[in-house]
């Protein structure tokens, strides 16, 4: 059996994922995340260049982010080293060629995330990003919050997960966050001219350089001291009543009740 959360196709060395559970407005559920790397382990093997990842052409949700019903209620790390957003967005960042991201309607958590993990971003006009774990009580984890500031100014950063809002595609293409901002009836060929340029460069440079820059992004020393307080606080956080009221309070659609503790 194929996939069912996604489509796949391959064509001149560029590989193309559409999201494709529009019922569930494509949520990143572990389902669909194994179909993702699947995907990726596929084009490596068949020698793909360039990965697109898109949703079905006009979508009004590119990705609602992280399944919500598959995040623990509490007493847990949410964000562990073997999530399925974690697991994804490594594999992304492994790929040996680029991953561009072709954006249409909104992008929400740790779909965000994703998005900005990938080497492009390409986005329609009407597109919206937010980074949602204040909405939720989730305490970010350190290398989800690096992807946030290796993509954008501080004080973007700051603001997207301070106020969890949408923010625009033209207000991140000015903070050159993402790439290019092209309207939906021009942004497939945009994309895909953009990809066969690559796909005709030498693929082992361009992966060596993607290897490199992904190094010297994440080579940010942090101690084993500040790390282990890091996951304390981060702790103290998924341990609260407050993080337990923001699951519940999404599985019964209704707005959570904060108090601090
Ligand atoms: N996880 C699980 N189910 C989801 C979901 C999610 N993130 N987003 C949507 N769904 C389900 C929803 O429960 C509903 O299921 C269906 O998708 C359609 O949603 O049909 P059901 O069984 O009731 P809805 O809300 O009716 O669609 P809409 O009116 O078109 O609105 C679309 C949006 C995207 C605006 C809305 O669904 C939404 O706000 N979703 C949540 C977005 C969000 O906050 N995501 C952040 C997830 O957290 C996250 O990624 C992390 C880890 N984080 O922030 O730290």
């Amino acid at each position: 059996t194929g996939p069912t959360r996604i489509q796949t196709e391959i064509n001149d060395a560029i590989g193309t994922i559409t999201l494709d559970h529009p019922s569930k407005r494509n949520a990143l559920s572990e389902q669909m995340v194994q179909e993702i790397i699947q995907a990726l382990h596929q084009f490596k093997a068949q020698g793909v260049r360039v990965t697109v990842i898109r949703a079905a052409p006009g979508a009004r949700v590119w990705s609602a982010g992280h399944d919500v019903s598959e995040l623990p209620e509490g007493g847990q790390d949410p964000l562990s080293w073997q999530d399925s957003l974690r697991t994804v967005i490594r594999e992304v960042e492994l790929f040996p060629g680029p991953v561009v991201a072709l954006i249409e309607g909104g992008v929400w958590g740790g779909a965000c995330e994703l998005v900005f993990a990938c080497d492009m971003v390409i986005a329609t006009p009407e597109a919206t990003f937010a980074a949602t774990p204040a909405k939720l009580g989730v305490p970010y984890n350190v290398t989800g919050l690096l992807t946030f500031l290796n993509v954008a100014p501080p004080h973007i950063a700051k603001e997207m997960l301070f106020t969890g809002s949408p923010m625009s595609a033209a207000r991140l293409e000015r903070q050159g966050v993402i790439n290019a901002v092209v309207p939906s009836e021009h942004i497939t060929a945009h994309v895909f001219d953009m990809a066969r340029t690559i796909a005709h460069n030498a693929p082992l440079a361009v992966g060596v350089m993607k290897e490199q820059l992904r190094i010297l992004s994440s080579a940010n020393a942090v101690s084993a001291n500040d790390f282990e307080r890091i996951q304390s606080l981060r702790r103290v956080v998924y341990n609260s009543h407050d993080y337990a009221e923001g699951i519940q309070a999404f599985k019964q659609k209704r707005p959570p009740h904060y108090q601090g503790d």
